[in-house]
């Protein structure tokens, strides 16, 4: 996807984040606007819109995101309290970057999913 793709550019390294994990396929960065205590975006390096392209297009990577989204909650001391694992999709879901991303949202209860 390149230049277009804000996450790409920060795969790149072309765009600064504060990065927690990397993996061969995975990057887990904060949030630059946390809704929660701790806020960490999981991607896969490779470009895919959505969550649901992801799944069809790359079961396995789709896979390593979640391992990377688990082992972040791990480090940041989320798995005795929980945590929320979200990927917002497309329009209805409230998706504004188009370079699929798991929330890793903790540190504190995040109440009901849908008020
Ligand atoms: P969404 O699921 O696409 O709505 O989430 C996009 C998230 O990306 C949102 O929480 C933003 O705060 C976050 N974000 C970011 O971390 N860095 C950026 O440069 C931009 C958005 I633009």
């Amino acid at each position: 996807m390149g230049t277009d793709c804000l996450f790409c550019r920060i795969v790149a390294g072309e765009i600064p984040a504060t990065i927690v994990r990397e993996t061969a396929t995975t990057l887990a960065f904060r949030d630059i606007d946390p809704k929660a205590p701790v806020h960490v975006l999981v991607i896969p390096k490779e470009h895919y819109a959505d969550v649901a392209a992801l799944a069809q297009g790359d079961p396995a990577l789709a896979g390593e995101v979640l391992a990377t989204a688990a082992t972040v909650a791990e480090d940041e001391g989320l798995l005795g309290d929980g945590f929320r694992l979200m990927f917002n999709t497309g329009a209805y879901g409230g998706q504004e970057v188009f370079h699929v991303h798991a929330h890793v949202l903790g540190g504190a209860p995040l109440g009901p999913m849908l008020a």
